[in-house]
């Protein structure tokens, strides 16, 4: 008797149901394997620093130069990676479902548009732009520091575009994401350990089937219909081959 994997369970159910509304909620997990750290476990960002001594309005206050630097040393990281197969997958998923493809990410890297995904929701911000503290206006954020820290041209201080802990999201940014975890047939979780909130709260809005990609149980891990402890790079461009009905 040959038992299937889990794997391919999953593929033969997504081939039976013909998922069409795919909604993906992505965290520091899928571009682990683009070099990029994550924050918690061994290797992770936090592990030399607690999140509230550096992203927070306290830490900012306290020390704009010591936030800016870890931004930018981020930013400087993240921008020799490249997206690795799992957000290839995702963006080539939207090329051929453009109407019913949702990315939901918790990740500031931009990896996810980099790989050619479009309709995102940004959660949590991006390194790559600035807000001003004043005016609030956005701006893309992208050449090397000059100045630490950086300044508006109205002069006043400029922030990463970054929703820090004890910051609300954007409340447009949570309905869409809301809606589209909600109306999905399907709701890939991929890469997050399941601790950051509202994000991970999506999983409990989801009405159609759920799928956990992530090589560790998460608190998220009971709550979905399926979990499949691999490496998203591995798993991503298989499902996504069987959403599109691809052999
Ligand atoms: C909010 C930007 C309303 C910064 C981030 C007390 C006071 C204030 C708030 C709270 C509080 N208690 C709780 C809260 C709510 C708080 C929260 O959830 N805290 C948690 C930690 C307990 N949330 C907030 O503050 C949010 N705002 O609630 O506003 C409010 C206002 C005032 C008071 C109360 C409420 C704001 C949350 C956003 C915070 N900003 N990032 C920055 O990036 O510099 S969160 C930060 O964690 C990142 O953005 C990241 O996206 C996010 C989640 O982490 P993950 O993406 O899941 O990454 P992680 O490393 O944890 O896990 C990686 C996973 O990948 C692992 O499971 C690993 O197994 C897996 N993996 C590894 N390799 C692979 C893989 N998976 C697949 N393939 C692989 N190859």
């Amino acid at each position: 008797m040959i038992t299937m994997t889990r794997l391919e369970k999953v593929i033969e159910l997504i081939q039976e149901t013909r998922p069409q509304r795919i909604a993906v909620l992505t965290g520091a997990g899928i571009s682990a394997e683009s070099g990029v750290p994550t924050f918690r476990g061994p290797q992770g960002l936090w592990r030399n620093f607690r999140p509230e001594q550096l992203a927070s309005p306290d830490a900012f206050r306290r020390d704009p130069k010591l936030v800016w630097e870890w931004y930018d040393w981020r930013r400087e990281l993240v921008r020799k990676c490249e997206p690795n197969a799992g957000h290839a997958a995702l963006a080539e998923l939207e090329r051929e479902r453009p109407d019913t493809t949702t990315v939901i990410t918790q990740n500031v890297d931009g990896l996810h548009p980099r790989a050619g995904s479009r309709n995102i929701i940004e959660l949590h911000g991006n390194l790559y732009r600035a807000r001003c503290t004043q005016e609030r206006t956005v701006i893309a954020f992208d050449a090397p520091l000059e100045s630490i820290p950086p300044m508006c041209e109205c002069g006043a201080m400029l922030r990463p575009d970054i929703v820090w802990f004890g910051e609300s999201l954007d409340s447009a940014d949570m309905d869409r994401a809301t809606h589209a975890a909600s109306e999905a047939d399907l709701l890939l979780i991929v890469g997050t350990s399941g601790v950051v909130y509202p994000a991970a709260g999506l999983v409990y809005v989801a009405r159609g089937t759920t799928i956990e990609i992530n090589p560790d149980e998460t608190p998220l891990t009971e709550q979905c219909d399926w979990s499949l402890q691999m490496p998203s790079s591995e798993a991503l461009p298989q499902l996504v081959a069987a959403i599109l009905g691809r052999p």
